[in-house]
């Protein structure tokens, strides 16, 4: 685990599954249809039962989903944290095509609806890094710094990074570690 303090508040990188994490919000890797799907997108929807998808079928009914780089919030159903925030991520398709800004402002949104919702701790997955193939160190850095600029305006006091595999741990950690503040 490494953490670095910003204003009194934490951002957080840690290697494990978000399901099993004790916060207010976890992040979704959804797809802009809320239709789920594999990665973490299935691990959340099993661990956190039918619910989820209900609140999803009906976002999709009202508004039609969730376009790229934007975040929505249902309920967390079975798992421990209140709010599961969906938010679809930019496909990797070479970078000229608003990746870095989408991708941005997925943390952005996420980070803005926790704090609408009162959250005060939260935690994000490696968004677009596994299907979506964002190239995993230029993901990490867009991340971690908007999270860090983010969470200075915010009531939230900590943003955790959650990820699966040692490898994406490293590079996130790496991150972190470059963050200047
Ligand atoms: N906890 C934390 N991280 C996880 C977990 C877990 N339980 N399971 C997988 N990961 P991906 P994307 C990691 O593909 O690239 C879905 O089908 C995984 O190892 O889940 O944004 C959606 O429905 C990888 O490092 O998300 C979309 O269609 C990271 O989570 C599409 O995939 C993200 O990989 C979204 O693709």
């Amino acid at each position: 685990m490494k953490e670095k303090a910003i204003d009194g508040k934490v951002i957080r990188v840690l290697q494990g599954d978000i399901t099993e994490q004790e916060v207010d919000a976890i992040v979704n890797a959804a797809n802009s249809k809320l239709l789920g799907g594999g990665g973490v997108d299935g691990a959340i929807h099993r661990a956190g039962g039918g619910e989820i998808m209900k609140e999803c079928d009906l976002i999709r009914k009202e508004q039609g989903g969730c376009p790229t780089g934007q975040a929505v919030a249902t309920t967390a159903g079975k798992l421990s944290a209140d709010y599961v925030i969906h938010t679809a991520g930019p496909v990797w398709t070479g970078g000229d095509r608003g990746e870095d800004y989408l991708l941005g402002s997925c943390h952005r949104e996420s980070i803005r609806i926790a704090g609408e919702k009162g959250c005060i701790s939260m935690a994000f997955p490696g968004i677009s890094i596994g299907a979506y193939r964002f190239p995993t160190e230029r993901a990490a850095g867009i991340a971690i710094e908007t999270a860090a600029e983010e969470l200075e305006k915010s009531s939230l006091e900590e943003v955790r990074f959650v990820l699966f595999d040692s490898k994406s741990y490293d590079i996130y950690a790496q991150a972190l570690d470059k963050l200047e503040k």
